[in-house]
């Protein structure tokens, strides 16, 4: 860890091809600069630091426009003076052109922002222009975000442990305290800032004693150097806090919302933020879940929760992020309560009723993270409240950065589900981009693979996912393909035979990992506690609610309307109809909506119990395949992570095949129905 950390897709590695490298030098040999501020020095930097280390020139820096040819960065005041009315009206807050410009006097390469953040995103699509080695000389780029907030979530505890952290500990803390030195920090900031994301909360939704500390003069002017990091790369800083804080740290009788003395407490705790921190995001806040405190407690619903946090949060601009992962523990012996339902059936009553600066923040599923869940059926359903999307980019059920399993086709079928809220047309990612309801705020929150190993997500790979998801963010129809190869080539170079082979596998790679493990969208058959490996009945009679309901004739969770739990109900038309219907409601979800008889056929014409012997047998099989495609790789890429790989992938092996022999034995010895053919069963 006293080693240099993993440059990840910010390599900026010396172009080989030498006419290719002059004909950037040509643009970029001077560099005319226009303006100053925190953010275009960060821009400025990082251009000169990638112009250096690819083209092996230093730029001569100018403020004179009139040198020519040359690359042109201007800051908002001073872009408006280079380009026509139309061109700069195209751009949003956020975005940025760039431009070839063939002038009068000579040419020159202009890289405009409409605020200095949009600059410094226009820095990072020039550079990955440069390190994917395309053309510079008839440039026309004018890109927007398509999503106002592009978050990434922390778990991480003052302690520097991780809550399903798989990547080492926490780059933030230390034994209790800020880290000292934020060198690390502000690589992180880099990559995040170079995928567009805009905001970060730093520690935990689980907030325990010593993080409600986070928010007091004890420690505030430490988060605040961690603010002050952040701000340089355009992104706002935001904290979880605990609901029951006034108590825990106030010493106050009550947490109460409507409680006068506690709303003082936190317009007061808040102006003190704001005293340390002028451009704090605000508070993300896990109420009323999972033990943690919340308004409930207290007869106030969520809506008098959330809206008390606004309210002390609004005169400074801030946001509260609520988040909708509510549910109530169960007894598996009660079969009419469904965790599938609970955040709909808990927020969507409140619909109208929040503050205008909540945002309430959803999981993708109903249920937690699963490898395959359907669509949350919030989305959509709640017109007058603002919403965004959660996704886990730690790989908590997918394998926890040990297998290989990139996530981005799981979240490109997310974005892409047309929830009908308005009709045809209404998808995840129009919803959450405010395009089908006129929200003030939306977009998408990702929880953080990252820790303090060298390479910062544990699997070099899984350092896709973290990419993936800041690009998805920033613009969601772009194709999990386009991804995955921008980010193999900005990060193992140019090769055919490299970059096909490792876009390929991460683009196999979610459907070999769901192949081996949870069987057609049941999910959760994960040892309990740390979640990784297989134990089919390790939550079944617990009070989580994650039941599979498995018999010697059948397996499946009822959902239906007609004789189920009713989940399908909170669909729009024709979701609704699709999953409630056995004849229409796709196989890779039936056993989440349906309970049926091994002896199911599937769509695809296979048995149920077939289709959970072939999968399991065929995923390891491709784990295998992955093993023998990754060491043709041998020589073409750098020992170290070659090789660090391999081991991984070895490792993934061995978790497949006690998945497969745990699954196909269960289901054998439930059903008693032998694989067709005729393969080892235990
Ligand atoms: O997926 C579950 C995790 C918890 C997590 C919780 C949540 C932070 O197992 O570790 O707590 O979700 O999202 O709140």
């Amino acid at each position: 860890k006293g080693r240099e950390s993993d440059p990840c897709w910010l390599r900026y590695e010396r172009i080989e091809d030498e006419a290719l490298a002059d004909q950037y030098r040509q643009w970029c040999k001077k560099l005319v600069v226009c303006g100053s501020s925190p953010i275009l020095d960060s821009a400025r930097e990082e251009l000169v630091a990638g112009i250096s280390s690819m083209l092996g020139i230093s730029p001569t820096l100018s403020r004179d426009p009139q040198v020519s040819p040359s690359l042109v960065m201007a800051a908002p005041s001073e872009g408006r003076n280079w380009v026509d009315r139309r061109s700069w009206e195209e751009m949003g807050e956020e975005g940025y052109l760039l431009k070839t410009a063939h002038r009068e006097g000579g040419a020159s390469l202009l890289l405009l922002g409409k605020s200095d953040r949009g600059v410094l995103y226009g820095v990072f699509h020039l550079l990955r222009l440069m390190q994917i080695g395309r053309p510079l000389h008839s440039l026309e780029i004018v890109e927007n975000p398509g999503n106002r907030l592009r978050m990434i979530n922390h778990w991480d505890n003052l302690d520097g442990s991780v809550e399903r952290g798989y990547a080492g500990k926490s780059i933030f803390y230390h034994g209790g305290r800020i880290a000292r030195r934020l060198d690390r920090v502000r690589d992180y900031a880099r990559l995040l800032a170079s995928t567009g994301i805009n905001a970060i909360s730093i520690n935990n939704v689980n907030v325990g004693r010593e993080e409600c500390r986070l928010i007091t003069g004890s420690l505030l002017p430490d988060v605040a150097r961690l603010a002050d990091v952040f701000r340089a790369y355009g992104i706002r800083m935001f904290l979880s806090v605990n609901f029951a804080s006034p108590m825990w740290i106030g010493g106050l009788p009550t947490a109460d919302p409507l409680d006068p003395e506690v709303r003082r407490w936190w317009r007061e705790r808040t102006e003190e933020i704001y005293r340390h921190i002028p451009d704090f995001g605000g508070f993300v806040v896990k109420a009323d879940s999972e033990h943690q405190p919340g308004p409930l407690t207290y007869g106030r619903d969520h809506a008098e929760g959330a809206n008390m946090l606004a309210e002390a949060l609004r005169p400074h601009g801030g946001l509260v992020v609520w988040r909708c992962f509510v549910y109530n523990f169960q007894d598996w012996r009660d079969r009419s309560t469904d965790r599938a339902r609970a955040a709909y059936d808990h927020f969507k009553p409140l619909d109208g009723r929040f503050a205008d600066n909540v945002v309430l923040q959803i999981k993708n599923g109903p249920m937690d993270f699963q490898v395959r869940e359907p669509v949350s059926p919030l989305f959509g359903a709640m017109e007058r409240t603002n919403q965004m999307l959660e996704l886990q980019i730690t790989q908590e059920y997918t394998g926890q950065q040990k297998d290989l399993c990139f996530l981005v086709p799981q979240w490109k079928e997310v974005l892409d589900f047309d929830t009908h809220a308005e009709g045809k047309g209404s998808t995840v990612k129009a919803v959450v981009g405010g395009q089908v309801f006129p929200f003030r705020y939306s977009g998408i929150a990702g929880v953080s693979n990252v820790g303090d190993d060298r390479n910062w997500t544990g699997h070099t790979l899984a350092q896709a996912n973290l990419y993936g998801f800041g690009r998805l963010a920033w613009n969601p129809d772009l194709s999990a393909e386009e991804i995955a190869e921008e980010w193999v080539r900005l990060s193992f170079g140019h090769d055919p035979r490299v970059v096909q082979t490792i876009r390929d596998m991460l683009l196999e790679s979610w459907r070999v990992y769901e192949s081996y493990t949870a069987p057609l969208g049941i999910g959760w058959m994960v040892k309990p506690g740390h979640h990784y490996g297989p134990d089919v009945d390790g939550y079944e009679y617990s009070y989580w609610g994650t039941y599979h309901y498995a018999d010697h004739r059948g397996i499946g969770v009822d959902r239906t309307v007609k004789t189920g739990t009713g989940f399908t109900g909170q669909y729009f038309s024709p979701n609704r109809e699709r999953y409630e219907s056995l004849e229409t409601c796709p196989d890779e979800l039936l056993l989440f909506f349906h309970h049926v008889p091994y002896t199911h056929r599937l769509k695809s014409g296979e048995t149920v119990i077939q289709h959970i012997y072939n999968t399991h047998f065929e995923g390891v099989e491709r784990v295998e395949d992955f093993i023998r495609r990754w060491t043709r790789l041998k020589g073409k890429i750098d020992e170290e992570r070659y090789e660090h790989v391999l081991s991984k992938l070895q490792e993934q092996l061995a978790n497949a095949r006690e998945w497969r022999d745990v699954i196909n034995a269960y289901f054998f010895r439930k059903s008693g129905i032998p694989d067709e053919k005729g393969r080892k069963i235990y």
